[in-house]
């Protein structure tokens, strides 16, 4: 570790600084009605970035009945479905534009590389705009056939406000998963940013209403979960709520849907996704694949494959590279070239990794890599690496969400598909085989919403993303998004003359 560590101790200058630092309502900065604010951190130091506007239940009124006002009388949702495409366009040219300082706020605010800011997130942001811009001017219903002398048609029609509550681990593709289909098919939105990265997401909203978004169309408030969040889970006047964080906060939000006004929720939660590594899979590429899997992002992804399952014949030699790619794996200051992982996002998550490393240890896994953390300033941990792990232990049940990867031995097939869904999450699962029987067999039988075989973290803007189980419910990205945005109502009309 010795010549990144140096760059750990003394942390570069970012390349940016913040700007905005306020809540977006009706198209204008305000300060949060209380006056308070909060600090947002760098994590890889923990001192504070900006003091960042506090939005709370006021806020949230304000942010929805700019939000209703917008939907109920603006110009959103009756402009030309061409217009709306193209204003979405726009945004997302000023975004590709602006990538560099986006990217930079990104990595200070969530201390992930800045090369993967820059070259993976905000790219793929912005291709996700792009995706739903083009489909804004393609929503549209059927022709029914239906007994009796009847004309039946069905019209797509946006819903309203839709509230949408996002994390913080991916902050800018989180916020185009959410409001780029909403905005497509013209609703408008009040977005509450994730408490430890505030920046990114009030910035890349001032971009879209310098492309021309009309004002009150798009909000963001900064602000915590059981407050502001809370508030716009139950608010009466929110038609439709989009969650994605912890399964146990999924459940709240459910609850405060529910209690309020019964609006629509969809949830993307979290997982303990299975890799499946076989026993005809080429050993170096499954440890390449099943590394990244585990730990791209520091191990902050919904859908890290952190369960790897290795077939007992390619074990041994399984273990022994996948616990030399773990000690090779570049760890340092997120703005320093050629760094492969940064510091965990906050204290918080910091110290649950380190727990669950320690029941690793304490539960008799064998440690075969890493167990501690980086350096001795921010949130730093090690690649970790556990062998010879039992399916009842911690590290094997509870999503880690950090660069620790848990390995397990299996012997058949019908064994490894019941261990792999023997878990409260479905969200995703890696396949590494060239046998087509293996393959067909595991994808059909795996209990998830996402299954790559022979390839891991594809995420086409096209492909559709969500969970089974206590992973969620409701798919994102792709068509399957737009369902979560559209009321269909069916138009029914006598015929004067059914003859014709
Ligand atoms: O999540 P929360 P946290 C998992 C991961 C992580 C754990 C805890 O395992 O270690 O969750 O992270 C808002 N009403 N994931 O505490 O609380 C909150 O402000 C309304 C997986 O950060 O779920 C933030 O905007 N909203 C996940 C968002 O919910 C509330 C990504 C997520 O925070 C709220 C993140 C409340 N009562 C964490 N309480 C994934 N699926 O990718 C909090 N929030």
């Amino acid at each position: 570790y010795n010549t990144t560590l140096a760059a750990v101790e003394d942390p570069i200058t970012p390349p940016v600084s913040v700007k905005y630092n306020q809540l977006l309502i009706n198209g204008q900065f305000v300060d949060a009605a209380s006056g308070k604010t909060f600090p947002t951190l760098d994590p890889r130091t923990g001192e504070v970035i900006a003091h960042v506007a506090e939005g709370d239940v006021e806020d949230v009124n304000r942010a929805v009945s700019a939000a209703r006002k917008a939907f109920d009388e603006g110009p959103w949702p009756r402009m030309t479905a061409y217009e709306r495409s193209r204003i979405i366009w726009r945004f997302a040219d000023l975004l590709e534009k602006h990538t560099d300082e986006i990217a930079a706020l990104e990595t200070w605010d969530n201390g992930k590389p800045y090369e993967q800011s820059a070259k993976i997130e905000i790219p793929m942001t912005v291709r996700i705009f792009r995706y739903y811009a083009g489909w804004a001017d393609k929503i549209h219903g059927l022709t029914v056939p239906a007994d009796g002398p009847y004309h039946v048609q069905t019209l797509h029609e946006p819903i309203g406000v839709a509230g949408q509550i996002i994390p913080w681990n991916f902050p800018m593709l989180m916020f185009s998963w959410k409001v780029g289909p909403a905005l497509a098919c013209g609703n408008t939105v009040v977005i509450k940013t994730a408490e430890q990265t505030p920046l990114s997401a009030v910035y890349a909203a001032k971009l879209f209403h310098e492309a021309g978004l009309p004002d009150g169309v798009l909000n963001v408030v900064s602000g915590f979960g059981p407050t502001a969040g809370a508030a716009l889970a139950s608010h009466m006047d929110v038609d439709k709520l989009a969650f994605t964080g912890s399964t146990d906060t999924g459940k709240i939000v459910l609850e405060l849907a529910s209690k309020s006004n019964l609006k629509p929720v969809t949830l993307e939660l979290g997982g303990k996704s299975p890799f499946i590594v076989c026993e005809d899979a080429d050993v170096d590429q499954a440890v390449e694949l099943s590394h990244s899997a585990v730990f791209f992002n520091q191990g902050q992804c919904c859908c890290a494959g952190s369960r790897t399952f290795v077939h007992e014949r390619v074990y041994d030699e399984f273990v022994e590279k996948a616990k030399a790619r773990a000690n090779q794996r570049a760890v340092g200051d997120p703005f320093k070239e050629g760094i492969e992982q940064g510091p965990q996002v906050d204290s918080d998550q910091f110290e649950k990794i380190l727990r669950i490393i320690r029941s690793g240890v304490e539960s008799g896994a064998n440690l075969k890599a890493g167990g501690d953390r980086f350096g001795t300033t921010g949130y730093y941990i090690q690649p970790t690496v556990f062998s010879d792990v039992q399916d009842d232990m911690l590290i094997a049940k509870e999503e880690i969400f950090g660069p620790v990867q848990s390995i397990f031995k299996f012997k058949d097939l019908d064994e490894v598909i019941q261990r792999s869904n023997n878990s409260r999450y479905g969200l995703a699962a890696g396949i590494f085989t060239h046998n087509l029987d293996t393959a067909n067999t595991l994808s059909r039988a795996l209990k998830v919403g996402t299954v790559w075989i022979n390839c891991y973290d594809v995420f086409d803007a096209a492909i559709p993303f969500g969970g089974y189980k206590m992973s969620g419910n409701g798919r994102e990205k792709g068509i399957y998004s737009l369902n979560n945005y559209l009321q269909v109502k069916a138009v029914v009309t006598s015929l004067k003359n059914p003859a014709w």
